[in-house]
């Protein structure tokens, strides 16, 4: 007996919610030894981790720190920022779509 061919293509069962990259940005004033403790307090990372991170974004003007669900990602980045800011310094965290 001939088996009709599937007219539909089936659908994933589960979604992957879109992710969001924590971007790093260079600035010529906020102290290395400060961006290392936001990195570790703010996002977990190891000291050895966080000092390559800042001294990437250093060199390159940037660095991916991250990659959240976008809630997320945008709270810590803000999180982060804030403590910069609290202590007067412009470091900034940026939040963007990955592609
Ligand atoms: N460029 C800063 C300095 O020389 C240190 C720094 C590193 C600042 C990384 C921000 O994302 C940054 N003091």
């Amino acid at each position: 007996m001939p088996v009709a061919a599937p007219r539909t293509v089936a659908k994933p069962k589960t979604q992957h919610p879109k992710l969001y990259k924590v971007l790093l940005l260079n600035d010529d004033f906020t102290p290395r030894e400060f961006v290392v403790t936001v990195l570790k307090a703010e996002f977990r990372m190891s000291a050895d981790q966080a000092q390559r991170v800042m001294i990437t974004a250093h060199r390159r003007g940037l660095c991916v720190v991250a990659v959240f669900q976008r809630d997320v990602a945008e709270t810590k980045a803000a999180r982060a920022t804030d403590a910069a800011r609290d202590k007067g310094y412009p470091l900034l965290f940026a939040v963007e779509p990955e592609t």
